[in-house]
């Protein structure tokens, strides 16, 4: 399997993440893409290749204008304000205000685009974010040209980017963007299977009210797990999107054979859809050791989860997501796309 990799994902390095009440170094940093990229040399996965460019059209057929056009100049905005830290929001139109209104302020325009408050933004952030969507997007065109499979290694990642806000380490929404520029080029019907630790909102929310994208997620409980707001059992799609959009949230401590259960009904919901394309929302923080998770995947697991997402028979295109055990992330994001190939 052929990777696309950039090594302008470096310009994503903020220096701080609001976690659990202190700023502290970002679990997301440069070393993660880094770990992978070594060990898939160590390996000889397949060849490493660099991104090509997309530009701005594929973003805008799924995001907001307001909220690409916020990305792009809120860092300077921010340094233009004189705030000192990095941009980090500290207000929300939370559920008793109006959710209507867009401040002009560069404070009062970050809350309204944020999710999350954990995820800085700094800067090199855009550049990194737009490199990440151009990864995805040179990957999928290798696939749609008749590759088996591809992986993207995007960082920063994407999944819990929404139409109009960004936030849970994610910016722009790159499976999403690579999903949509599929059908764009033809194809009727993507698949998008969600194996990261945490729900992906973002794309279930892009995706929620159509049945050209069949999004489904393994992932921890919202009830005890970020993103809180969004992935219970009860989410099925809506209007024509109504029984495309399936959740499989797992309580704390859930192991391999639970998970592997739920991968099984994806799986088999999947292939009844018969899509064209695979989308592997690829995240590896289901892991054991991951610090911010609560699942008890091991290493080896990750290799037969690969062989089962293989056993679809189907286009598959890998996108990197989450996983924050540094020192174990290239072992268990490639032990997945080992997995897949033999
Ligand atoms: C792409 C991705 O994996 N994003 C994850 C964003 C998670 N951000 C919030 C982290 C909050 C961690 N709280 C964990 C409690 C552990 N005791
Ligand atoms: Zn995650």
């Amino acid at each position: 399997m052929r990777t696309v990799y950039t090594a302008d994902h470096r310009l994503r390095d903020s220096k701080t993440e609001l976690y659990h009440g202190a700023l502290v170094p970002p679990f997301e940093c440069p070393e993660r893409a880094e770990i992978i990229l070594a060990r898939i040399n160590e390996v000889k996965l397949g060849d490493v290749l660099g991104q090509k460019g997309y530009g701005l059209d594929p973003v805008l057929r799924t995001h907001d204008k307001g909220l690409v056009d916020f990305l792009a100049s809120c860092w300077d905005e921010w340094q233009a304000a004189g705030y000192g830290g990095e941009a980090i929001t500290s207000v929300w139109p939370t559920r008793t205000m109006r959710g209507d209104r867009i401040p002009t302020e560069i404070e009062g325009k970050l809350g309204y685009y944020a999710l999350a408050s954990e995820t800085s933004i700094s800067g090199g952030t855009w550049e990194a974010a737009l490199a990440s969507k151009n990864v995805a997007l040179t990957a999928t065109d290798m696939v749609l040209d008749g590759e088996r499979a591809a992986f993207a290694l995007c960082r920063p990642p994407g999944h819990h980017a929404a139409i109009d806000q960004f936030g849970g380490y994610c910016f722009l929404n790159n499976a999403a963007i690579a999903a949509q520029y599929a059908l764009d080029k033809g194809a009727q019907r993507v698949a998008i299977i969600d194996i990261d630790f945490h729900h992906g909102n973002g794309t279930q929310h892009i995706f929620y009210q159509r049945d050209d994208v069949f999004y489904l997620s393994i992932h921890g409980d919202p009830a005890e797990a970020f993103p809180y707001y969004l992935g219970y059992s009860d989410e099925p799609g809506e209007g024509k999107g109504e029984g495309f959009n399936k959740n499989y949230p797992l309580p704390p401590g859930s192991d391999y054979s639970s998970w592997s259960e739920a991968l099984d009904d994806a799986c088999a919901r999947i292939h009844n859809y018969s899509p064209d394309l695979l989308v592997v929302s690829h995240g590896v923080d289901a892991y054991e050791k991951d610090p911010i998770s609560f699942f008890k995947i091991r290493s080896e697991d990750f290799i037969d989860c690969g062989a089962r997402l293989s056993r679809l028979n189907l286009p598959t295109l890998f996108v990197m997501e989450g996983g924050y055990a540094v020192s174990e992330i290239g072992v268990n994001t490639v032990n997945v796309l080992s997995g897949f190939e033999d």
